[in-house]
């Protein structure tokens, strides 16, 4: 299974696929900024998961369609403490017409709020998953890899609700 791994700058992408991956990560950041993509495998029982992290800076986003291609999933990952940072790359994955869930990267285990604030706050449809996690444990990683498997395989239900929210306030 081929998981897009996206989120802003920052939000704890690299870190995440170092932290899980079985293989010798390939290093294509320019300084602290992912410049190409992070590339990761990850076992989970009889399941390979093959993860593919974007850029997070917007001026790199045109080698996203590749990374697209033959992608089963996304996953965006969020800081916990900058929310908004994430709008753009919500809009932008909402549009990929795939399927997606979003990992919550906790920093240092605090989750600034409480989880149903961080849902509102992201403003994305009842069905999609939101699952906190710290992007540098092995074992919440791959926790939070194996809800996302399901959510590739179709297993966990995307109900088409949209919810009001500041995200779509801000597009009025
Ligand atoms: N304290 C703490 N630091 C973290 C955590 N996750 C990531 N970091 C740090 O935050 C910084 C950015 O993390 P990266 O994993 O490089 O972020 P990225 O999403 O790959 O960012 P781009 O490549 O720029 O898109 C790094 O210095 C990480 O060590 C966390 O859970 N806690
Ligand atoms: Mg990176």
């Amino acid at each position: 299974m081929k998981i897009l791994v996206l989120g802003a700058a920052g939000a704890g992408k690299t870190t995440a696929v170092r932290a899980a991956s079985e293989i010798a990560p390939v290093r294509t950041d320019a300084g602290a900024t992912t410049a190409a993509l992070d590339f990761g495998r990850v076992s989970l029982g009889p399941r390979r998961l093959y993860l593919f992290g974007a850029p997070g800076q917007s001026r790199f986003w045109f080698r996203w369609p590749d990374l697209v291609q033959g992608a089963d999933v996304a996953l965006v990952v969020v800081d916990s403490r900058r929310i908004t940072d994430a709008y753009p790359v919500l809009d932008a994955v909402e549009g990929l017409r795939m399927p997606f869930a979003i990992g919550v990267n906790c920093f240092d285990g605090l989750l600034g709020r409480p989880l149903p604030d961080v849902r509102w706050a992201l403003t994305v449809r009842d069905g999609v998953l939101v699952h906190p996690f710290d992007a540098r444990s092995v074992e919440s990683v791959r926790e939070l890899l194996g809800h996302v498997a399901r959510v590739g395989t179709g297993e966990t239900a995307e109900p088409a609700t949209l919810v009001d929210g500041p995200r779509a306030a801000s597009t009025l």
